[in-house]
This record gives C-alpha cells, structure tokens and sequence, in this order.
C-alpha cells in the first residue's frame, strides 16, 4: 500500500478510537455528512447521545464555511448508532484530499458500512427550485484530483448504491435523481460552465462530495449521495449567486430534508451490499 495511503488509514484509526473514547459508543453502523443546506436538519435524524467539535478527534480541521458547524454527533436513531458529522472539509480550503476524506476514513474505522453523503449545489434542471432534494445517480469528478493514493484501483460502476435509491424512492416516489459534477471551487460556475456541465451530462454542480464518495466505496462503504437543490446554476435566472441564498434555502427545507434522513436511515438494510 501507498505510504500516504496508509498513513490516512492510520490517522482514521487514531481519530475513530478517540471517538470511542470521548463518545462512549464503541462502534458505529451509519455515517452522516451533512453539508450546506442540512445542518439544521441534523436534530431530526435522532436522539444525541454525545456531540463533540471535530477539532477534538485527531486529524480534523477546524471548518471555515458559515453553516458548517464543525461538529460530530453520535445519533441513536430507534437503537441504530449514527455518525453524523455538522459540516465537512473542502477542497478549496487547501488542506488537501486527506484533510476532506478523513470523516468518512473515520466512520470506515469507527465501523460504519454504510455512508449518506448531502450537499448543497446548484442545479441544471429548471423544474428543481430552491429546497429539492435531489439523488445522486452517479456522478463526473471535474476536480482533476483524487482522493485515492498509489496503484489502487477501484470499481467505482455502481457508486451511488442503486438499491440504496430504490430504498429513496419507496419512501418518496417523487424524489429525482442527477449527475453531480464535483468542482473545486470556491467560485461558482460561469454560464459557459454551465453550458458544458450540461453537454456532459451533468445536472448538480458542487464543490464535495464525489471525494467522499469515492474513498468510501475504496474502503467497503455503500454510499447513498443526496442533494438539496439551493439555487438554480449560474446564468439560469440573471440573479447573481450567494452563499446566504443557500443557508436560508437549508432553513426553509430543514423539517423535510431531517424527515427525509430519519426515514431512510431506519430503512436501511442491516448488512451493506455484497457488491460494495
Ligand atoms: I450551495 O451553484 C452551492 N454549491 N459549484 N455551484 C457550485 N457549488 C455550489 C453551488 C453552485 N451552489
């Protein structure tokens, strides 16, 4: 294994063992990255047995983004330990990729099998007005970075767990589904981008998730990915982008975006998918 490989292993297991610790709660079975736009929700998911700054488990760093409230909880949902991380590391901060993979490096250490991934972004489709959630179906990494280190490939064909959506959709048969397409950031898009994202299929722009995403499958996670739509992309209603539009569309969906989150992790399977 890549030295660098192994050494965010390592740093996972540090932070997942302080966790114990500091938590009470010896292993966990879910984890939950909340992004813009699902802070709020985070009360809805269950009840909080312990909730901790990230910057008390080793390898974290402090977060930077307003509405990114830099916490971790654990969460008994009915008897199911829970994982849920207030906020996450991006890319732009400049930490670099382990700094933005160490949550879920650490739910993988912490035991979790299963990983829901939310973010805010902009969206492509008109018919997806501030406050939709969107599934993930799949997603274009356009960040000409990785998050993996070394000669390590993996299959990343079904990555946003197809029995996981399927699980999304009886629950909310209107719930639709998108191609995220993962920048770097921290600017916007331009309308030109924009124009590409479409032409190559994509239909969610952000700054996260596709790293997460990736690392989990490589270390045995199924990952479900789900968006909140905050604002149309760049150029879609001659209104300028703000991150404010973007806070106050999470507090408007809150109730149903943590209604969303509470329902599916009760549904989830007890075992990950053979396949992931
Ligand atoms: I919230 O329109 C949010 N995050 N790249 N583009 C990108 N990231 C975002 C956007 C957006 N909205």
């Amino acid at each position: 294994m890549h030295a660098s490989e192994l050494q965010a292993r390592e740093h996972a297991q540090q932070a997942a063992a302080v966790l114990a610790d500091l938590s009470g709660v010896a292993q966990h079975q879910v984890a939950v990255v909340l992004g813009s736009g699902w802070v709020p929700a985070a009360d809805l998911i269950g009840t909080t047995v312990s909730d901790l700054s990230v910057t008390d488990l080793p390898h974290f760093s402090p977060p930077v983004v307003e509405g990114h409230a830099g916490r971790v909880r654990s969460v008994d949902a009915d008897g199911l330990p829970v994982l849920v991380f207030l906020g996450r590391t991006h890319l732009y901060e400049e930490r670099g990729v382990d700094a933005v993979t160490h949550a879920v490096r650490t739910s993988a250490a912490a035991g979790c099998h299963t990983v829901i991934l939310t973010n805010g972004c902009g969206g492509l489709d008109p018919q997806w007005l501030p406050g939709t959630a969107v599934l993930i179906r799949d997603h274009i990494n356009f960040t000409g970075a990785s998050p993996l280190h070394g000669a390590h490939f993996v299959d990343i064909t079904d990555l946003y767990s197809p029995r996981l959506r399927a699980l999304c959709h009886e629950i909310d048969p209107n719930l639709p589904e998108g191609v995220y397409v993962q920048f770097r950031g921290p600017m916007f898009e331009t309308p030109a981008e924009i124009a590409m994202v479409r032409a190559i299929g994509g239909s969610l722009v952000g700054m996260s998730t596709a790293m997460e995403a990736i690392v989990a499958r490589s270390l045995g996670m199924e990952v479900l990915g789900m968006s909140l739509v905050t604002n149309l992309a760049a150029g879609m209603t001659g209104e300028p982008l703000n991150h404010e539009e973007v806070l106050a569309a999470g507090q408007a969906a809150a109730t149903r975006m943590g209604a969303l989150l509470a329902a599916v992790i009760r549904a989830l399977p007890d075992q990950p998918s053979t396949s992931a």
